[in-house]
C-alpha cells in the first residue's frame, strides 16, 4: 500500500512529504521530479507567487545512492516566499528578532468559496490566516512530488500518464474524448494552456483575459489519461476498492475541484445504452503476447468497468471552480464588527487550470501506483516487475488464439 501525509503553510519555511510504501531498488530521477514541479507552476493565469517560487525536492530519507531503500521517503520543498512572510508567520509564541518581511494585519473577511468561514467556525481560529495557508493550493507542490515518484514506479509495469486542458469557462473542445494520448503526450510542456486544439487554446486565453480585466477568475476542466494501465486494478467487490471510487475520491479532493467524470462522464445520463457501452471484438492484429487480445472500437467507460480497469486508457476529468479570491471581491462580513465588507483579497492566480492538471495526473499516478501495489505486491521493483510479467503470461494464456 502506497500512503502519503504532506505537512506545510503557503507562507511557512517548507511543504515537507512522507511517502510510505514505495518498493526498494526504484531508481528516483530527481530530474524528473522538478520538471513536474514546474510543470505545476506554468500555465496562462497563474499569479505572482510563481514568479517567485522556482520548486525543487530535496529527498531527506528513503534514497541512498539514487535507489529508494524501501523506508519512507520524505522529502522536503522550502518556499522561497518564506523571506517576506517571517514576521507573519513564525512559529515561536514571540516575534523572533532577526524575522524578515513585514507585518500583516489579521484576515477577518472570509472569501466567498475559500476554507475561510468554515475554518474559523470549525477550528475557532480568530485570524483566518490559519485557515487559508494549510486549505492554500500550495499544497499541492507536495502531491506532485509523491505523484513524480509513483509515476516512476509505474513506467515499470508500462504506464504514461498524461493530462489536457479541455475547457475554460465557455471555451471547450467538442469530444475530449476523440483526442488521443498520443495527441496530449506531443504537447509542448509551455504550451499556455496545454489544449490539444490551436483554435481552442486562443478562445481559452480570451476568457481568462477578460476575467482578469474584470477582476474575476475562471475555472474549467482538465482530462487525465494513463496508457498502458495494468488490467485488473481495483475491484467489483466492495464499495472501497472500485478504482472509480478511489480515482474519484483522489482527485475530489484537489483544492477547488467540484466534479469528477470517468469516460464519457456525466454525458452518458443522456443517451441510450447502445450508445453508451463499448462494444467486445476479437483483435485479429493481437500481438501473442498481448494479454488481452480483444478491440474495443470505442472507450466510453474511460479504461473501468466494475470499478476494474480493463487495459483501455484511463480516461478521468476533474472539473474545477473558479479561484475563490477575487481582485473585485464578493460581499462578505468582517467578523470583528458584523459590518458588511467586501471579502478579503489575497495574492492568488485568475485561473489556475493548467496547474490543477498537472496535480490532477500526480493523484491518477499515485491512486494507480498504488493499486498496482496491491494486485502485484512485492517488496522490489524486481518483486512487482515479475510478478506482474507472470499475471500477464497467465492471462494471455487464457485466452483462445487463432
Ligand atoms: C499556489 C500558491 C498560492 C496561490 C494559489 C496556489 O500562493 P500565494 O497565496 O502566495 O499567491 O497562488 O493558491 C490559491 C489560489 C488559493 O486559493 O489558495 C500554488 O503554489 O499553487
Amino acid at each position: 500500500m502506497l500512503r502519503f501525509l504532506t505537512a506545510g503553510e503557503s507562507h511557512g519555511k517548507a511543504l515537507v512529504t512522507i511517502i510510505e510504501g514505495v518498493p526498494a531498488g526504484l531508481a528516483i530521477d530527481m530530474e524528473a521530479l522538478t520538471s513536474d514541479l514546474r510543470r505545476r507552476q506554468a500555465g496562462y493565469g497563474r499569479g505572482r507567487r510563481m514568479l517567485i517560487e522556482s520548486d525543487r525536492a530535496e529527498p531527506l530519507s528513503g534514497v541512498r545512492h539514487g535507489l529508494t531503500t524501501g523506508g519512507p521517503i520524505c522529502l522536503l520543498i522550502p518556499n522561497k516566499d518564506w523571506e517576506n512572510w517571517q514576521r507573519t508567520m513564525h512559529a515561536q509564541p514571540e516575534m523572533p528578532a532577526e524575522a524578515a518581511g513585514v507585518d500583516r494585519p489579521p484576515v477577518t473577511r472570509p472569501r466567498p468559496g475559500h476554507a475561510d468561514l468554515a475554518g474559523f467556525v470549525k477550528y475557532g481560529h480568530e485570524d483566518m490566516r490559519n485557515v487559508l495557508e494549510r486549505a492554500s493550493a500550495r499544497e499541492t507542490a507536495a502531491r506532485v512530488a509523491v505523484g513524480a515518484i509513483a509515476r516512476q514506479l509505474l513506467r515499470h509495469v508500462g504506464t504514461e500518464i498524461v493530462s489536457h486542458v479541455v475547457r475554460i469557462g465557455s471555451a471547450a473542445l467538442a469530444d475530449p474524448l476523440a483526442v488521443t494520448f498520443d495527441q496530449v503526450r506531443t504537447i509542448a510542456d509551455d504550451a499556455p494552456l496545454h489544449c490539444a486544439d490551436a483554435v481552442v487554446e486562443q478562445q481559452m486565453i480570451a476568457e481568462i483575459d477578460r476575467a482578469r480585466e474584470a477582476g474575476d477568475t475562471m475555472g474549467g476542466a482538465f482530462e487525465v489519461i494513463a496508457h498502458g494501465v495494468p488490467p485488473g486494478l481495483g475491484s467489483y467487490v466492495h464499495w472501497d476498492r472500485k478504482l472509480d471510487g478511489r480515482l474519484a475520491q483522489a482527485l475530489m479532493s484537489i483544492q477547488a475541484i467540484k466534479g469528477v467524470g470517468i469516460g464519457r462522464g456525466p454525458a452518458v445520463a443522456d443517451v441510450p445504452g447502445s450508445r453508451v457501452h463499448d462494444e467486445i471484438l476479437p483483435d485479429p492484429d493481437a500481438d501473442p503476447d498481448t494479454p488481452i487480445p480483444l478491440l474495443r472500437p470505442t472507450n466510453n467507460a474511460g479504461g473501468l468497468e466494475g470499478g476494474v480497469t480493463n487495459g483501455q486508457d484511463l480516461r478521468v476529468t476533474a472539473y474545477m471552480k473558479p479561484i475563490s479570491t477575487l481582485m473585485k471581491p464578493l460581499r462578505s462580513v468582517d467578523l470583528t464588527t458584523m459590518t458588511v465588507s467586501p471579502a478579503a483579497i489575497e495574492r492568488s492566480d485568475v485561473c489556475a487550470v493548467p496547474a490543477a492538471a498537472v496535480v490532477g495526473e500526480a493523484m491518477v499516478a499515485i491512486v494507480l501506483a498504488d493499486a498496482v501495489l496491491e494486485k502485484f505486491g512485492g517488496d522490489s521493483i524486481e518483486e512487482l516487475v515479475a510478478n506482474w510479467q507472470a499475471f500477464r503470461t497467465r492471462t494471455a494464456a487464457r485466452f483462445v488464439r487463432p
